[in-house]
């Protein structure tokens, strides 16, 4: 029942910033055009004193063209009319990360196993996206449990994403940041 239209795409009712928050691992990513980060993608939410959602995350990048390093960044998020749509800001810790704004959604979660994050940064004429990014995050950094692969495949689906992942790996790369 999917038309790929990003103002059709289903995601997460009644989304629960606090049980959402802490570290999750990106255990598979799609790339958006001109991709930042590579492997050893963490994020760790936490909610402000004001009610608002913020987030530091690392991962590895390569940065003029041949220098790789780890990449600490941070994210406010500011609350849409959907509890699980958020406009996200992001900025690097170094002046030379990348920075900007995209969306954030929250497409299904079981807050304590896995999640699967979709960001459109540009709609197509015809309403499908044609440049976007997405997470699948999991609590565990080896990855999903058997039992949460089929949620996160039929979720793929739903959001016209099957088969467009890689795989994140972990290495410990970043472990020291
Ligand atoms: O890797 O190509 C890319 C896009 C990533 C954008 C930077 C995101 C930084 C903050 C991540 C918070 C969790 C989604």
């Amino acid at each position: 029942a999917q038309d790929c239209q990003v103002s059709n795409i289903p995601v997460m009712q009644n989304f629960d910033k606090s049980r959402f928050a802490g570290k999750w691992y990106a255990v598979a990513k799609k790339d958006p055009v001109g991709l930042f980060l590579l492997d050893n993608v963490a994020a760790t939410y936490a909610i402000d004193e004001s009610g608002k959602m913020t987030a530091n995350a690392y991962g590895r990048v390569i940065i003029l063209n041949n220098w790789e390093m780890c990449a600490n960044m941070f994210a406010t998020f500011e609350d849409t009319a959907e509890s699980a749509k958020f406009k996200m800001t992001y900025w690097g810790a170094a002046s030379y990360l990348q920075s900007g704004n995209d969306e954030n959604w929250v497409i299904d979660t079981d807050y304590d196993n896995y999640a699967i994050h979709y960001s459109c940064r540009e709609v197509d004429m015809d309403g499908t996206c044609l440049d976007g990014y997405s997470f699948i995050f999991s609590r565990h950094p080896a990855g999903l449990r058997p039992e949460d692969q089929k949620i996160v495949t039929d979720k793929k689906k739903d959001i016209c994403l099957l088969g467009k992942y890689r795989r994140v790996a972990h290495t410990g790369f970043c472990e020291s940041s």
